[in-house]
């Protein structure tokens, strides 16, 4: 519990929701891929995971005004989780940053082979963009509308965002970035989809043009905050604990605790908090879940 806003029930309340719409999502993609690429899908989007992206959309729907009960909202938010899914599945391949544990589990690679984790991944991009629109269309949005949010996904997953940050990390292994290229690298590998679910999710509730851009400043800074504590988090537990491996100093990889210190990265990180909860105010959203999550995103343990 904190400040008054129960966090650890709302998550639970989300996520059965979630795991049925992504359950939605991988059987829909079962009816058309091959069975071995349909089982490294399963295995990529349905073991395990925070879910914070899907959580962030319905979340930021609902600060905004979206009222829609049924299933629509989660398959909305199901498709930000499908390219983060993909994201992940390929990032853990050889020709990436060869590992062999995420989330407790071995890497979808490592059971489905390369070759149906490559051709899954990319199977998700798709489909992400296919359930995002049709989604959005199922809430009322008229095509331009839906449109937007579409794009709002697509244009974070892809060169400006997540894939250009993650081709600017692999080009940094064994380099030593400044904070300027740290936090731009990050900008787009990780903050550009945790902002676009908070996007997507208000764009398809009709937000107004002071709530898209308060939830921009406050998915910008939470992003950078999650990093940071995930750089905390990788030069502070074990392998086992953070259920991932090999850790970013073994791949030669910048990091906030490299360059600021433990103790300094801490605070970065409650600065960026306290930015993200102070933009959410300033664009007159009461939204408890919000300001809670932003702070787990810096408590959390894994
Ligand atoms: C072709 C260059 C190129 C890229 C392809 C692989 C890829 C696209 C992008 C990788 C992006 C990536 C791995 C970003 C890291 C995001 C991140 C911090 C993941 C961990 O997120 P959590 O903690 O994970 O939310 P869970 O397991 O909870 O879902």
């Amino acid at each position: 519990m904190s400040g008054g806003f129960d966090l650890t029930a709302y998550l639970a309340g989300e996520a059965g929701p979630i795991q049925a719409a992504l359950e939605r999502a991988v059987h829909g993609l079962g009816a058309i891929l091959p069975p071995d690429v349909s089982a490294a899908v399963a295995h990529g989007v349905l073991a395990g995971g925070k879910r914070l992206r899907p959580v962030l959309c319905v979340t930021a729907y609902r600060a905004c005004g979206g009222a829609d009960p049924g299933e629509a909202p989660y398959d909305l938010a199901a498709s930000l989780e499908l390219i983060h899914a993909y994201s992940l599945m390929h990032d853990d391949l050889p020709c990436m940053d060869d590992a062999e544990l995420r989330r407790g589990r071995p890497t979808t690679h490592r059971l489905h082979g390369d070759d149906a984790t490559i051709r899954g991944g990319a199977a998700l991009i798709a489909a992400a963009a296919l359930r995002c629109w049709d989604a959005a269309v199922r809430l009322g949005c008229a095509p331009p509308a839906a449109g937007h949010v579409t794009s709002r996904l697509l244009s974070a997953a892809g060169g400006g965002g997540m894939v250009g940050g993650q081709w600017v990390d692999l080009e940094g292994e064994g380099q030593s970035l400044g904070a300027d290229e740290l936090d731009g690298l990050h900008r787009r590998k990780t903050g550009a989809l945790l902002e676009a679910s908070l996007l997507v999710g208000a764009r398809a509730a009709g937000a107004s043009p002071a709530e898209l851009s308060g939830l921009a400043t406050y998915g910008r800074a939470v992003g950078l905050a999650f990093q940071i504590a995930d750089d905390i988090l990788d030069a502070t537990q074990d392998a086992a604990t953070l259920g991932k491996n090999p850790p970013d100093a073994a791949l030669e990889k910048s990091t906030y605790v490299a360059l600021y210190g433990l103790d300094e990265a801490r605070r970065r990180a409650r600065d960026q908090v306290d930015a993200a909860v102070a933009a959410l105010s300033g664009a007159g959203l009461d939204a408890p879940a919000l300001v809670t999550l932003a702070r787990y995103v810096v408590e959390r343990q894994h």
